[in-house]
């Protein structure tokens, strides 16, 4: 155990997200200090999320000498759209946006979909990156459903709780099993395996 707690990063300009690993810091006994700041970030297009978060990692060039992470998300509509939007979520969202999304699925009934969470940390101590993944199956919702959570979180309903939206879950009931907060469990043992 370190004598005096340390500051770490979550750059990130999403204030949800933030919101969201800053509940599931609290829960633990852990020997650091969590810290949203913003920096300037690219966002490549690459293949997968876990190429976007090493790239959008690698990016940033810190005025500081701590800890830091970024993480990047995505909504893949596995079927009927093969995965789409996946690594274009951002730009749908902004574009066609759930009801565009909805509108595409319309004359499907059996949907399959999932959340992917990819975390990129740059750990200082060893002057090293590491990837935490996490990722929630679930399905679409037939409509736009909650006003609690951000992005597509009104159109998904995850597997197992009734027909629920995460749009209609509080913060701690979409941490409990949400692809953000099973990449910051990973990353949880790490930090404590290295504290
Ligand atoms: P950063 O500053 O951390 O990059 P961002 O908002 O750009 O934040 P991402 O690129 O990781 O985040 O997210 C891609 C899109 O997926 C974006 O439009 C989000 O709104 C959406 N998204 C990410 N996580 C989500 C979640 O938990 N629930 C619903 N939508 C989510």
């Amino acid at each position: 155990m370190k004598q005096e707690k340390e500051i770490i990063y979550f750059i990130t300009g999403n204030n949800h997200k933030f919101k969201e690993i800053k509940k599931l810091f609290q829960k633990e006994e852990i020997d650091y200090y969590l810290k949203q700041k913003t920096a300037a970030t690219i966002e490549v297009q690459a293949s997968n999320i876990k190429e976007v978060a090493l790239f959008k990692l690698n990016s940033i060039k810190p005025k500081f000498n701590n800890s830091y992470f970024v993480e990047d998300a995505g909504f893949f509509i596995d079927d009927p759209l093969k995965g789409f939007p996946g690594v274009y979520s951002k730009f749908v969202l902004n574009t066609i946006g759930n009801k565009g999304i909805l509108k595409l699925i319309n004359d499907y009934w059996n949907t399959v979909a999932h959340f992917e969470a990819v975390i990129a940390l740059y750990f200082q101590p060893l002057d090293k990156i590491f990837t935490f993944e996490g990722s929630v199956e679930g399905k679409v919702s037939k409509e736009i459903k909650g006003t609690n959570g951000f992005g597509y979180d009104p159109i998904f309903i995850p597997n197992g709780l009734s027909n629920n939206t995460f749009g209609e879950l509080s913060i701690e009931e979409k941490n409990a099993i949400s692809h953000r907060a099973k990449a910051w469990q990973k990353m949880l043992i790490f930090l404590r395996k290295h504290q």
